[in-house]
C-alpha cells in the first residue's frame, strides 16, 4: 500500500462558556479532521486540536506523507521527525492546554495510519495496539464551572426550548449548588461513575467546597480536582490535606515535577498530572523526582496511539497509575481515545472527555453514546466511524465564519471580567 493523498478539513463544533485557568472557552471550539488515501481507495481518518500552526504544519506534512507506506509507521515517524524535527518539551506551554504542534502531527497520522491498517484487514484500531482488553470504556463526568449560555450559534444566549442535559448545559455554575446541579444533570444522563471538576477558577476554599459538596451528593463516586497548576506548593499541601479522604486524585495542583514532588510527599492523596509530565523527554524526571501517581496520557499529545501505549508500559514499570486527559472533541477523537482504552492493559481510571459539552458531529450516524459512563468499542473495522460530508461541510463553514484560527480564552474572559490577566500561579 502507498499513501497518495492528505486531506485536511479545519471544522468548528459549538462550545458553551466554560471557565479554567486561563481563562474562558469561545463559543466555538476548533478541531481538525486528517484523511489520508491510499492507493488501493482505502481512507483513514484522524482528529486533532485546530490551530493555524497546526493546520499548517499538517500541509507541510504532504510532502512526507505522499509514497509512504501507512503500514510502516516507524518509517513515516523517522521521516517526519527527518523533515520537520521535533517539540521540545517547554514547547507545551503554561496554559491547561498542550501547545505542541509536531507532536500533534504525529498523533494525526499514528492514527490515521492505524485506521488505515484496520480497515485493510478488517479488525478494530484496539486489536493493532495489542488486543482488545475491554469493550466497554468508562469515561468520568467533567464538570465545569460556566457562565449562563450555550455557546455555538446561541453565543452567550440559551435556547428555551431545550430539555434535560441539554437545558442543564445551559446553565451557569458559579458555586459548590450549581456544580452539584451540573453532576445531576450530567450523571442522570449518561450514567458516569467517576466525577471531575475543573478547577483553577475561583480560590481554593470554594472549590474544596464544592468538592466535599459533591462528595455529599455523591458518596460512591471517586472524584477528581483539577487547578491546572495555579496553586502553589504551600497552598496544594494546604488544600490538598482537606482533600484527604474526599478525592480520588488531585491533577496538577502546582507546577513543575519537583513542586508536585514536594506535595506528593506532604500529602496523602494520588496526585495526577497532564501538565508536568507531559512528553518521553520528561519521563526521567518524573521517576527521579517521584512527580506524580497517575500520568493522564492523551493521544493528541503523545504522539499517537502507539505512543500512548509506551507511556502505559512506562506506566506499568514504574508503578504509575495512568488515565487520559482531554479537551473538547469530536467523535473521532473519542472514536480514538476509546480504542486505546480499550487497549490499554492497566487501564486504572475512568478516562476524561469532554463529548457531553458538543452537541454536534461529524461522523454517520450522530453522536457516539456515552451509557452507563461507558463508550462501547465501535463496531467495524479501523476506528469503527465514518465521515458524515453533510455535516464535515458544516463545520467547516462554522470553523470559516466564526473567525478564530487558535485557542485563547484569554480575550473571551475579558468580554466578561474587563482587564482579567492568565497567571501561571494565582492563589
Ligand atoms: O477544556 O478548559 C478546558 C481544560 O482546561 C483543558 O484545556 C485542559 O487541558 O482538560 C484539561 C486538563 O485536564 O488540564
Ligand atoms: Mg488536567
Amino acid at each position: 500500500m502507498r499513501l497518495t493523498e492528505i486531506r485536511i478539513t479545519p471544522v468548528a463544533l459549538g462550545d458553551p462558556p466554560l471557565l479554567n485557568a486561563a481563562g474562558l472557552h469561545a463559543p466555538w471550539c476548533l478541531r481538525t479532521i486528517v484523511e489520508i488515501v491510499a492507493d488501493n481507495g482505502l481512507t483513514g481518518l484522524a482528529e486533532v486540536p485546530g490551530s493555524a500552526a497546526i493546520n499548517a504544519k499538517l500541509e507541510a506534512a504532504r510532502a512526507v506523507v505522499v509514497g509512504r507506506d501507512p503500514l510502516n509507521w516507524h518509517a513515516l515517524r523517522a521521516a517526519l521527525r527527518a523533515h520537520f524535527g521535533t517539540d521540545s518539551a517547554a514547547a507545551r506551554g503554561d496554559k491547561p492546554w498542550d501547545q505542541r504542534a509536531l507532536v500533534q502531527v504525529e498523533s494525526a497520522l499514528d492514527v490515521a495510519c492505524l485506521d488505515l491498517q484496520g480497515k485493510a484487514f478488517g479488525v478494530p484500531v484496539a486489536t493493532l495496539l495489542g488486543g482488545i482488553a475491554r469493550e466497554r470504556v468508562p469515561y468520568s463526568a467533567y464538570l465545569f464551572y460556566k457562565y449562563e449560555g450555550a455557546g455555538g450559534d446561541l453565543e452567550f444566549g440559551t435556547d428555551p426550548k431545550a430539555t434535560g442535559w441539554a437545558a442543564a448545559r445551559q446553565k451557569a455554575a458559579l458555586d459548590p449548588a450549581g456544580v452539584v446541579a451540573q453532576a445531576e444533570a450530567m450523571v442522570k444522563e449518561f450514567g458516569f461513575e467517576s466525577i471531575k471538576l475543573k478547577g483553577g477558577c475561583f480560590e481554593p476554599a470554594q472549590e474544596v467546597a464544592a468538592m466535599k459538596a459533591l462528595q455529599e451528593a455523591f458518596p460512591r463516586h471517586p472524584l477528581r480536582l483539577d487547578p491546572n497548576a495555579l496553586w502553589t506548593v504551600d497552598t496544594s499541601i494546604t488544600w490538598g490535606r482537606e482533600l484527604e479522604g474526599v478525592l480520588e486524585y488531585l491533577e496538577d495542583p502546582c507546577r513543575t515535577q519537583e513542586g508536585m514532588a514536594a506535595v506528593r510527599k506532604a500529602v496523602k492523596l494520588p496526585l495526577a498530572t497532564n501538565m508536568c509530565t507531559t512528553s518521553f523527554d520528561d519521563l526521567p524526571g518524573s521517576v527521579r523526582h517521584g512527580s506524580e501517581d497517575i500520568i493522564l496520557t492523551d493521544h493528541h499529545f503523545w504522539g499517537g496511539l502507539h505512543s500512548s501505549m509506551e507511556l502505559a508500559a512506562h506506566c506499568r514499570t514504574f508503578g504509575r497509575g495512568v488515565s487520559m486527559h482531554s479537551n473538547n472533541h469530536g467523535g473521532i477523537s473519542l472514536a480514538a481515545m476509546t480504542h486505546l482504552g480499550a487497549a490499554m492493559p492497566n487501564l486504572t481510571y475512568a478516562l476524561d472527555t469532554h463529548y457531553p459539552w458538543q452537541w454536534e458531529d461529524f461522523i454517520v450516524g450522530g453522536r457516539m453514546k456515552i451509557e452507563g459512563g461507558c463508550v462501547t468499542l465501535p463496531k467495524g473495522p479501523g476506528l469503527g466511524v465514518e465521515l458524515d460530508r453533510a455535516a464535515l461541510a458544516r463545520a467547516h463553514e462554522n470553523y470559516k465564519r466564526c473567525g478564530l484560527t487558535e485557542r485563547n480564552d484569554e480575550p473571551e474572559m475579558q468580554k466578561k471580567v474587563p482587564g482579567w490577566k492568565f497567571k501561571q500561579t494565582r492563589w
